[in-house]
């Protein structure tokens, strides 16, 4: 979608995590509650985006191969850490606020 004076509707990225070099980037994400947040990995090595053991979060995303990616929609405002359970030293966070 573009406006008539051809920007963007939206920022680029705003609601878009990259996985690459072992890291998810950014680090932490702030969002809107109703944002579906797209995770894509573009590591060789395979990736999973997991909310943290005993956090109650929905983040459960199956092994993500090079260039596959997952997306979640948060309907209720926290925070919501989450990890890679193949790197557990792959640690991150999406913030959402009412
Ligand atoms: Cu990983």
């Amino acid at each position: 979608m573009t406006s008539p004076s051809g920007q963007p509707s939206a920022p680029v990225g705003a609601n878009a995590v990259t996985i690459k070099n072992f890291a998810f980037a950014p680090a932490t994400l702030t969002v809107k509650a109703g944002t579906k947040v797209t995770w894509s990995n573009t590591d060789p090595d395979a990736h999973t985006v997991t909310s943290k053991q005993g956090s109650g979060g929905p983040l459960q995303s199956t092994a993500l191969a090079t260039n596959d990616a997952y997306s979640y929609t948060f309907t209720q405002p926290g925070s919501y850490a989450y990890y890679c359970t193949i790197h557990p030293f792959m640690t991150a966070t999406v913030v959402v606020t009412a």
